[in-house]
């Protein structure tokens, strides 16, 4: 079956409802710890949310260097790239680590790993949290973390990765916001309401900015069970939240080494 064909039955096969009634269910994190309700206690998420990360500014952050981290390429273009595909509940929580024995799996996902490489990479050279208390890559973490947990809609690590790059080559971000004007840049400043604008003209559906001091650090897009674009709730941190004009810092290579 070609890709095209697979995504048509699986895009026709899955629920629709987007504002189906779910009953709300505990997520996450406390303390920095995650806290894991057994699998069969987990109750269906509501809805989809692609986390896209702006390495221009979470790479200022970038203080030392290894090969693993895209922020330390010479090559890396100003792009939005994916931190995860999420699955909330519309009360501002999220289940986590629904499956613990389905731990990550590098082989299940190697025909993908070129495109995950560029546009899923990870932007630090730490090890991330696993659900069974381990340290893995940044696509262990967010398999086992949220991936486990968009059943009845996705079921396995070979779809989790492959529906993320597909609605993230569907919803290009940065040339949504290039095409608008909204060029990265070290010294302009922009209005947020006109980020938000552009994007609720090219995909039909309110975003959610996360900024750190003043600059674009995470965009979201969110999704009914069917892929539709949906509004996302507003339901970011004071200290996540973007003022009324951001930048969008330019990626400047942090070539300090690799080690
Ligand atoms: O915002 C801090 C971290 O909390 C998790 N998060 C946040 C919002 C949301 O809607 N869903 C969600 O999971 C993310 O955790 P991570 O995947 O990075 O471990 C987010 O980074």
């Amino acid at each position: 079956m070609d890709f095209l064909t697979f995504m048509s039955v699986f895009l026709l096969l899955i629920s629709t409802s987007c504002y189906g009634l779910s009953e709300n269910h505990h997520g996450d994190e406390e303390g920095g710890l995650l806290v894991v309700a057994p699998a069969k206690q987990q109750k269906e998420f509501d809805y989809f949310l692609l986390a896209l990360l702006w390495p221009g500014t979470l790479c200022q952050g970038t203080n030392h260097c290894c090969s693993a981290n895209a922020c330390c390429r010479s090559n890396a273009t100003s792009m939005f790239t994916i931190h995860g595909l999420w699955v909330n509940y519309n009360d501002g929580t999220w289940p986590a680590c629904c499956n613990n024995g389905s731990n990550f799996d590098i082989k299940k996902i190697t025909p993908l790993l070129g495109g995950l490489q560029i546009y899923w990479p990870s932007l630090s050279c730490n090890l991330e949290s696993t659900c069974d208390g381990g340290k893995g890559l940044f696509w262990a973490h967010e398999w086992e973390k949220h991936g486990t947990c968009a059943t009845p809609v996705i079921w396995d690590e070979y779809t989790y990765f492959l529906t993320t790059l597909n609605i993230y080559f569907k919803y290009n971000i940065t040339k949504i916001l290039i095409e608008e004007g909204y060029i990265p840049s070290n010294s302009e400043k922009y209005p947020l309401g006109g980020i938000v604008s552009a994007i609720q003209n090219a995909v039909r559906a309110t975003p959610l900015l996360v900024c750190s001091d003043g600059a674009v650090q995470e965009l979201r897009l969110c999704f009914c069970k069917n892929f539709e674009p949906q509004d996302c709730p507003n339901n970011v941190t004071p200290e996540e939240a973007c003022p009324r004009y951001v930048s969008l810092p330019e990626y400047v290579p942090r070539i300090t080494g690799i080690n």
